[in-house]
């Protein structure tokens, strides 16, 4: 028996039941256990044929890494396999090559910082072509109205996955190195971490996740007897290539597929090099995958920031915030308070996988170990923090750079007002700032160590993860809703974040600006079916527990002039610090409202702010909100359906009675 169906076994146990009861201790049945393996192994390692090891000791490396290499470099026919170890040395050597190959080239200015142009064609994620694959669609997704596409999850049935990848992945390889990444998400050896093995065709993929993961020969170590998420990629295009690669950039557009088998922890990726397409760490893994993986152990895998905010008075709270993809975690999690005394610092900026304790309390860690920030944008007006975080050993993909070997976007102009600087834009033309167009993609990125921030918490590291008090929810949304509202109970707040909106950004293929409906911020990311991810979150409050308090933040508010009403940015600390006294219970500072306690006049502190529309910033209109009751009851009955979780079902109902009465 090969045991291939149960993939993180080391063998089939049906080898063992012979010696079952023969009085064998544990340790020779492991024995015997192992020495069948070896059996078996030695018949995939013959799979391996000639095929060279390019870098790395194959034969080290624990068995079930090695059938799992075996088995796919047999499909995908590489030329050879080159098995990481995530030290400097490895990438001064692939950043040499691919300079050499120009995919990358250096941006003189910093120490150690990189450039590089995408096929213009592979520039965001593709949810379109993004699917869960499970045996039942239910599990994927909810049971929608008649007629209704399911907005949350993409399912795939598992025959129709082989077929695609039937017709994908055998020799995709060929002519190229497979790289074999071993990396940890969280902490190596953590209580809350996992780790993961990535077969890619991609160097610029081995860069990246060099930085937003944990790579490195102990994570071999630290696998041990437990599972790993098996995460296969390749650009698609095996050698020879018959098209014209633009860019340098291996890609296959028309091809691309990302599938994920949740039962199966393992993740295929086809025909893009870019971004959460092919860094499968980030949202394939930590958040599609690990919110199954979440699930079945009780803890939760979220599309959240986490900062630590620390008051005048030397008290320190933990916040989660949840936003849908570029609405400004990055800025949120490094935030520089404009009031006197605070102090923000940075778990992270994307994902917290969470975890109550013995305690009772929430604890998060940041799974990541660097930043894909959004570039455009950002600036020392911006995120100062983040721009001192991006200083050397990054890399900018999509960007523009000045002939002086500058990075630049759009967001710098100030930076660059007198010098008028002759800049190549993403698509590698002459520009200059005042040219039609835009410098730089609107989803180009910079890819960043985590560490190299001068605000990272002390304890971004910590293997327990740090104590969340407060989850805080947010969109984009121009009308309509206050900068702040408090929920009233858990139940109200996973209302609250199931009726998530924000405005489309370009994170993925969306175009044009419309509000669109976005649940925790996970629409894209979501792994299984949302109703039973919404009775997850319901069931995790135990009377053991302290839940945090949930909230609402809008800090893109537009008043009739399509301004926005509040300054946002650093000015945020005044949201929060109404937040963290609201915690304190301090009283007087709320004030009722059919969706929720907003700020009573004059609890933000709003010195030096100069003039705020507080009762248009503040409002809850009841034309709009009547409106919105109608559209999110019919939203979350076509696409939630009977697998709506009475408990919500019943906030729903409650929610609109009070806004019907207003
Ligand atoms: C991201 C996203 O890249 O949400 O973080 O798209
Ligand atoms: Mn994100």
């Amino acid at each position: 028996p090969s045991g291939a169906d149960h993939p993180n076994m080391s063998v089939d146990p049906s080898l063992l039941t012979p010696y079952k009861n023969t009085g064998a201790s544990e340790a020779s049945l492991r024995q015997i256990s192992e020495d069948a393996f070896y059996v078996v192994n030695e018949v995939v390692m013959k799979r391996l044929g000639h095929l060279p090891i390019l870098k790395g000791d194959f034969h080290l490396l624990p068995p079930k890494v090695q059938r799992f290499i075996a088995e796919k470099a047999e499909l995908m026919r590489p030329r050879g396999i080159f098995i990481c170890d995530g030290t400097q040395h490895e990438a001064d050597d692939i950043i040499h090559k691919l300079i050499e190959r120009g995919m990358l080239s250096k941006l003189e200015a910093y120490e150690n910082n990189y450039i590089c142009r995408t096929d213009p064609k592979d520039v965001a994620r593709v949810e379109s072509k993004t699917w869960m694959v499970t045996k039942e669609k239910h599990q994927t997704v909810c049971r929608t109205a008649e007629g209704v596409e399911p907005i949350m999850g993409h399912w795939m049935s598992p025959e129709s996955l082989s077929t695609e990848l039937d017709s994908r992945f055998p020799g995709c390889m060929a002519g190229r190195t497979m790289y074999v990444i071993p990396f940890s998400m969280g902490p190596i050896g953590g209580p809350l971490s996992k780790i993961g093995v990535q077969l890619t065709d991609s160097n610029y993929v081995v860069l990246s996740m060099r930085v937003m993961t944990r790579v490195c020969n102990s994570v071999w170590d630290a696998l041990g007897d437990n599972d790993f998420v098996r995460c296969i990629h390749s650009v698609g295009l095996p050698r020879p290539v018959k098209q014209r690669v633009i860019n340098h950039w291996p890609c296959n557009p028309e091809r691309v597929l990302i599938a994920h088998r949740p039962p199966e922890r393992e993740i295929w990726s086809f025909g893009s090099g870019y971004g959460g397409n092919s860094l499968l760490g980030k949202k394939c893994f930590a958040l599609r995958i690990a919110s199954n993986i979440a699930y079945d152990e009780g803890w939760m895998a979220e599309h959240m920031l986490i900062m630590g905010v620390t008051r005048p008075c030397g008290r320190e709270h933990f916040i989660a915030a949840a936003f849908p993809s570029a609405c400004g975690k990055t800025n949120l999690a490094m935030l520089e308070p404009t009031l006197p005394g605070w102090k923000v610092r940075c778990v992270g900026d994307d994902i917290a996988w969470m975890k109550f304790g013995e305690d009772g309390r929430l604890y998060a860690i940041n799974p990541e170990a660097g930043f894909f920030g959004v570039a455009p944008g950002t600036s020392n007006r911006t995120n100062p923090m983040a721009v001192a975080t991006f200083q050397k050993n990054s890399i900018f993909t999509n960007v523009a750079e000045t002939t002086t070997g500058e990075y630049y976007w759009e967001g710098l102009e100030e930076d660059y007002k007198d010098k008028d600087p002759e800049i190549i834009n993403w698509l590698g033309e002459k520009w200059k700032i005042g040219d039609p167009g835009v410098a730089a993609h609107p989803n180009s990125r910079f890819a960043a160590p985590a560490s190299q921030c001068p605000i990272i918490h002390p304890d971004w590291e910590s293997p327990k993860g740090v104590p969340i008090e407060a989850i805080i929810f947010g969109g984009r949304r121009p009308a309509g809703v206050p900068l702040v509202f408090e929920t009233h109970s858990w139940e109200h707040g996973v209302f609250t974040a199931a009726c998530l909106k924000s405005e489309t950004t370009a994170a993925a293929e969306h175009k044009g600006k419309n509000v669109m409906h976005d649940p925790f911020a996970m629409r894209p990311f979501m792994g299984y079916n949302f109703g039973k991810y919404l009775q997850h979150w319901l069931d995790l409050k135990t009377e053991k527990r302290q839940v945090p308090k949930i909230y609402h933040v809008n800090w893109f508010r537009k008043d009739a002039d399509g301004k926005f009403l509040w300054p946002g940015f650093g000015d945020n600390i005044r949201v929060i610090d109404w937040i963290i006294r609201r915690l304190d219970g301090e009283a007087n500072l709320g004030v009722e409202t059919a969706i929720g306690t907003v700020p009573a006049p004059g609890s933000v502190d709003m010195s030096g702010l100069g003039d705020i529309k507080w009762d248009e910033l503040m409002s809850v209109p009841a034309d709009y909100w009547k409106e919105d009751a109608k559209e999110v009851r019919a939203f979350l009955e076509a696409q939630v359906g009977p697998d709506l979780p009475k408990e919500v079902r019943h906030e729903m109902d409650e929610q609109e009675k009070k806004i019907n009465s207003l």
